[in-house]
């Protein structure tokens, strides 16, 4: 990238080293939805997680509050091009839905109530790297963001970060899911920025 005249640019993108390459950095938090918000009660909520043999577990509202809760801060990263550093949420690890699962498969594929899935290996949600979260910003995650529930898999783009989660299954191959059966990279690591497939 060569240097720009700042005169030509109405505003300048600041570097940082958190900044993954291509990416600026946004105060505020934009919505991005392929169709319109559902609007889930959470007496209505239900996670299920179903293996790939078929055998299923579910929680509802008050199961899932019930499991460990983790508050994390993390920087996170949209495929279209901004970033917001230091964001915090209150969720549930993944490793947690995973407590008593023994399983011999290598992906997951998430959905979500709105019918958007997306794929992702188990390796990128597992050992602290992904959560089921209910807050942002200490307040219960606002609908048009995904609430009450969505998927954070804050190193990956947040495209992968699921809203309106309701669950996952295990697949033995790889199975792309909304986006990326659209052009979007079966990855999506904003430090190698594996934006399209
Ligand atoms: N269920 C669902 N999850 C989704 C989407 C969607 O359309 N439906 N859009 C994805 C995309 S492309 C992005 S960039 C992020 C945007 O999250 P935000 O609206 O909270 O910024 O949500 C992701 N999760
Ligand atoms: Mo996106």
């Amino acid at each position: 990238m060569g240097i720009v005249s700042s005169g030509f640019m109405g505003r300048r993108r600041r570097e940082s080293p958190a900044l993954p390459p291509g990416q600026y950095l946004t105060e505020g938090f934009p919505v991005l939805s392929a169709g319109p918000t559902p609007h889930i009660d959470r007496k209505d909520w239900v996670f299920s997680f179903t293996s790939d043999t078929g055998s299923s577990r579910h929680w509802d509202w008050n199961g899932f509050m019930a499991l460990p809760q983790e508050d994390v801060v993390v920087d996170i990263h949209c495929v279209t091009s901004w970033s917001k550093l230091g964001t915090a949420w209150r969720g549930v690890s993944v490793d947690t839905l995973f407590d008593g699962v023994d399983s011999h498969v290598r992906f997951a594929l998430f959905h979500s109530y709105d019918g958007y899935t997306t794929n992702l290996p188990l390796e990128d949600v597992l050992g602290g790297k992904a959560w089921i979260v209910h807050e942002f910003d200490g307040e219960p995650l606002a609908a048009e963001h995904g609430g009450p529930v969505r998927l954070l898999v804050p190193h990956l783009y947040l495209w992968k970060s699921a809203k309106w989660v309701r669950g996952l299954e295990l697949t033995a191959e790889e199975r792309p899911g909304f986006w990326e059966s659209r052009g979007y990279h079966l990855h999506g690591d904003p430090w190698r920025e594996e934006r399209y497939g």
